[in-house]
């Protein structure tokens, strides 16, 4: 069997917890001048405020909801805690966002007694590790069941699968609770008459592969009550994003500038936390109509540089229309790999010698002196200052360049960047 434990509530939750003035009233987390809510307290959501809904919606819905600014690094902390718990527990745990996560229960039934009883241990063990958060469980034979049986009594809720009642759950299951099965594919799958999940299995999979490719034949897998994947210990994260939506929509290529350096300042010290590099720089931006364009490009050499991930963002920037306003902009590194196998590669391209690299390595020479004073020094006084001096070198080479004289070895060689999306 395998477990799913999912956190109630949990931003505004633990808002409620630290704060005992919010407790048993409606809390939205998020807001600000404009923005989303990221998540409400239960007694928001009778309101009909849920994540992802614009601020100002919520505060419409419902007047007397209070709007509480997030503290990630609270919830990550308490994060760290459940996760520690959940490893208590078992040797197989897969964290699958900040507030769930999969743990393969396989062996540890008998050691608590029975499948509820490891829940029931699990769920204590979180409420006391964290101050007093509560969770819900699900357990079920696969993955997907597991999730979804984790939301069947939310919240401070269990809801256990036994093997044999997998069928009828799945009778009375709408297609739409289905990970993976957005409005669009129920409605889809409900011109041909599918509802729930065992609707699917009337047909074939040659119909699902015609008709919806490669997600239909998966989807068919559910139907049957199948999920081969299992439960996968360690989940990087195969990219680090920051974004941002603005105070204010504007136009303004100077202010978006320095918006993309405060991001790659980000992005760029929590690869270099994590040791790790990419290859492809992304921009992501969503224009005042709410329509949104990628872009990415991908670098020569590997790079966690502030300078190296803010000089592509930028050239992406440059490149990209600004006759609509721009509500949101965000840079994302992925494409990371086994640094030391593509630095030797590239070095022997470059016989011996590659000035992008070498241009990447001071870059994070300095990085690191600057992200360890800061850990010294603390956060804001040293931050400044770092953003400051980037803040200025950035700015000299947007001026050099705009006289065609990038000092930047990587606009000297031939461009092996490739544009798309
Ligand atoms: P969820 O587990 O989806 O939501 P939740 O824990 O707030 O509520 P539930 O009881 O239904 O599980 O997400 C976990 C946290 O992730 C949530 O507290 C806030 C954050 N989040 C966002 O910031 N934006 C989003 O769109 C969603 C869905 C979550
Ligand atoms: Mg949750």
């Amino acid at each position: 069997m395998i477990v799913h434990v999912d956190m109630d509530a949990f931003f505004a939750s633990v808002e409620q917890m630290d704060n005992p003035a919010l407790r048993g009233r409606p809390v939205m987390v998020g807001g600000g001048e404009r923005g989303v809510v990221a998540t409400a307290s239960y007694e928001a959501r009778r309101f009909g405020v849920h994540s992802a809904m614009p601020a100002v919606q919520a505060r419409r819905l419902c007047p007397e909801g209070i709007f509480v600014r997030p503290r990630f690094e609270r919830y990550k902390e308490l994060s760290g805690r459940i996760m520690e718990v959940l490893q208590a527990h078992s040797p197989l745990v897969e964290q699958a966002s900040i507030d769930e996560a999969y743990l393969d229960a396989e062996g540890l039934e008998r050691l608590y007694g029975s499948l509820a009883g490891l829940v029931c241990s699990l769920r204590c063990a979180i409420r006391s590790a964290t101050g007093g958060l509560t969770c819900s469980v699900g357990a079920a034979p696969v993955k997907f069941l597991a999730k979804i049986c984790s939301d069947v009594n939310k919240p401070d809720g269990v809801f256990i699968l036994e093997p044999g009642d997998v069928d009828a759950f799945l009778a009375s299951l709408p297609v739409r609770k289905i990970p993976g099965v957005g409005p669009r594919m129920a409605e889809a799958l409900g011109k041909f008459g599918i509802r729930v999940a065992s609707d699917m299995r009337r047909y074939s999979p040659d119909f699902f592969r015609t008709r919806f490719g490669r997600p239909g034949l998966v989807l068919l897998e559910r139907a049957m009550g199948r999920d081969e994947r299992s439960v996968e210990p360690v989940r990087e994260a195969k990219s680090e994003s920051a974004e941002e939506t603005l105070a204010r929509d504007t136009r303004d290529l100077e202010l978006l500038r320095r918006i993309l350096l405060a991001h790659a300042e980000k992005v760029g010290r929590r690869l270099r936390g994590r040791k790790l590099q990419g290859r492809t720089v992304t921009l992501k931006i969503k224009y005042a109509d709410f329509t949104q364009i990628t872009r990415s490009k991908t670098l020569e050499a590997p790079v966690a540089s502030t300078q190296g991930i803010y000089g592509a963002a930028r050239e992406l920037l440059e490149a990209v229309s600004l006759k609509k306003a721009v509500r949101l902009i965000g840079v994302g590194v992925s494409n990371f790999g086994a640094p030391r196998e593509r630095l030797t590669l590239l070095s022997l391209l470059n016989g011996g010698r590659s000035p992008e690299l070498e241009n990447e390595k001071r870059r994070m020479k300095l990085d690191r002196t600057l992200d360890a004073l800061r850990e010294r020094f603390g956060e804001a006084a040293v931050a400044r200052g770092a953003l400051a001096i980037q803040s200025r070198d950035g700015l000299e080479q947007g001026q050099r360049r705009r006289h065609g004289k990038d000092p930047e070895p990587s606009a000297q060689m031939p461009d092996a960047g490739n544009l798309r999306g």
